[in-house]
């Protein structure tokens, strides 16, 4: 496999199995698809990791063709109950395989393998365990009695958290009873093909999950087919319109998560070193490449040269480099088009006016890095205070008062998350009231539960994803017959 001419640790290595070719997975077996193949590659190192099947419209179709035979004959006639054990037996089998699931989500991400294998790969199975149990308990999701499934959901997922994002997709579809077909990232689709092995394992009924790789027209193929009844797509805010214009009009019922640029605000009297982790956590987790991340700093005044300092002395000790390795904190940067919008955003940074700093590092000579970096003097109308970066890029800004604090926080297109650092209690619910985003966190940062609601306001998308309201999106409601 030409993938270990990079040399991984070699646990790693003998733990990772992987095909040199991989096909479509359409009514649960790998066909060879009738599009183009494309390569998926190391981020670290750029060298080629397998070939992957691009789908064209013919192959999608076959893949919805699938899902519908599915729904229709198995999936929605099967009991909540026996839906839930299948989920269980997915996140049973996701817990068996994480450690081969962390280091391919590594290899073909460049996040960090103590992230995927800490973070990623265990909210993977929490998410399907948590989903599972809620297959049979419908009737408290708060749709009315005996809610319906929708039929075919069309899901298309980024490339930040691969794995993770196919499950918070795939859990409630199945849990509601629909069925899917799903479209992974361009850059990093292997971990997806390692989940459709483990749907063979489960032995989920053929149909039920199909999982179409492609790049450049498979997300709208899908998307667009007639015989889709539900949408789900987690991206960029232009493509997010692009599918919401494509929608309009017609039954699908669509939810979008897109961008953010996220504020996490301090005031003097949070314990600082506490927000310190915090707030590197916000912006360096996954390289920034987070849709939650906390991109704005927004620092009372009166503490910002000792926040400051002491971020410049914590960003000094992280490391960059192999994502294999267990001791990285800051891993690649998932593709070249990313860091090229990272340097030239904060090129335009830099001619705005905003003074830039970086620890010494040395980044790798192959593959795509860019080191942690911290504006101050950033002004409120400066593009890095605006655009979302979507890499390790954090703008510091001030305030005075808690109510400059909110207005500059609220000060954005986005509506995603948010952060509070304080040590008063009433502060943070009278703070959080008045913030405009889905997620609030309160003296941490990057939480995630299956249990609890995620998704945005404004341009950030509509739509939650995680807990009962997860549901919502695949289900419909039913209206209780009143006269009887
Ligand atoms: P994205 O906008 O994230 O999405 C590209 C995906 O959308 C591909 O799977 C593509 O499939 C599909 N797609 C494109 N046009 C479509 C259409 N009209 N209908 C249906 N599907 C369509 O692009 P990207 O290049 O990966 O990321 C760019 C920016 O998106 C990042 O810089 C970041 O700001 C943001 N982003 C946000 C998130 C989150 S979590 N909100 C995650 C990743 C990226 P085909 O290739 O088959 O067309």
């Amino acid at each position: 496999m030409n993938f270990l001419d990079y040399a991984p640790a070699p646990e790693s290595a003998a733990i990772l199995n992987l095909r040199d070719e991989y096909g479509l997975f359409i009514n649960g077996e790998f066909v060879a698809g009738n599009g183009e193949s494309f390569t998926t590659i190391s981020p670290a190192t750029e060298k080629h990791i397998a070939t992957v099947s691009c789908a064209n419209e013919q192959d999608v179709d076959a893949a919805v063709v699938a899902a519908r035979r599915a729904y229709e004959k198995t999936w929605s006639r099967m009991s909540g109950a026996d839906r839930g054990k299948y989920l269980f037996r997915i996140a049973r089998l996701v817990q068996e395989r994480a450690r081969e699931l962390a280091v391919a989500e590594s290899l073909d991400n460049g996040k960090p393998i103590k992230e995927s294998r800490d973070v990623d790969i265990p909210l993977v199975a929490a998410w399907f365990f948590y989903y599972a149990g809620w297959a049979d308990k419908l009737d408290y999701a708060g749709m009315g009695p005996n809610p319906r499934s929708l039929g075919v959901a069309a899901q298309v997922i980024p490339w930040n958290f691969p794995l993770l994002m196919l499950a918070w997709k795939i859990a409630p579809a199945l849990a509601a009873g629909n069925t899917v077909v799903l479209k992974p990232a361009e850059t990093t689709p292997l971990t997806a093909l390692l989940f459709a092995e483990i749907l063979q394992q489960a032995d989920l009924p053929a149909g039920v999950v199909n999982i179409v790789t492609g790049a450049g027209s498979t997300g709208s193929a899908l998307v667009n087919h007639a015989d889709v009844n539900k949408v789900a797509f987690t991206g960029s805010t232009a493509v997010g319109r692009q599918i919401a214009r494509s929608t309009a009009g017609t039954s699908k019922k669509l939810t979008l998560e897109l961008g953010g640029k996220g504020a996490n605000i301090v005031f003097d009297d949070a314990p600082i070193d506490q927000a310190v982790e915090g707030i590197v956590n916000g912006i360096f987790f996954n390289q920034g490449q987070v849709c939650c991340a906390g991109s704005r700093l927004l620092v009372q005044e009166s503490i910002h040269d000792d926040v400051v300092e002491r971020l410049k002395a914590r960003l000094s000790t992280l490391r960059v480099g192999d994502p294999l390795d267990k001791n990285t904190d800051v891993g690649a940067i998932n593709s070249a088009s990313q860091l090229g919008r990272m340097r030239e955003l904060s090129d335009i940074g830099e001619q705005e006016g905003a003074e830039r700093w970086s620890p010494a590092c040395n980044l790798p000579s192959d593959g795509f890095w860019f080191p942690p970096t911290i504006f101050t003097n950033v002004s409120t109308s400066s593009r890095i205070a605006r655009d979302e970066i979507f890499g390790p890029v954090l703008s510091v800004l001030t305030f005075r008062t808690p109510a400059e604090a909110i207005a500059k926080a609220n000060n954005t297109p986005y509506g995603l998350s948010a952060g509070i650092w304080t040590d008063k209690g009433s502060r943070i619910l009278a703070v959080a009231d008045k913030l405009r985003a889905g997620v609030v966190w309160a003296n941490t940062f990057n939480k995630f539960d299956p249990a609890s609601p995620f998704g945005g306001y404004k341009e950030s998308g509509y739509g939650r994803e995680g807990g009962k309201q997860g549901l919502h999106a695949y289900l419909a409601p039913t209206v209780p017959n009143r006269s009887a």
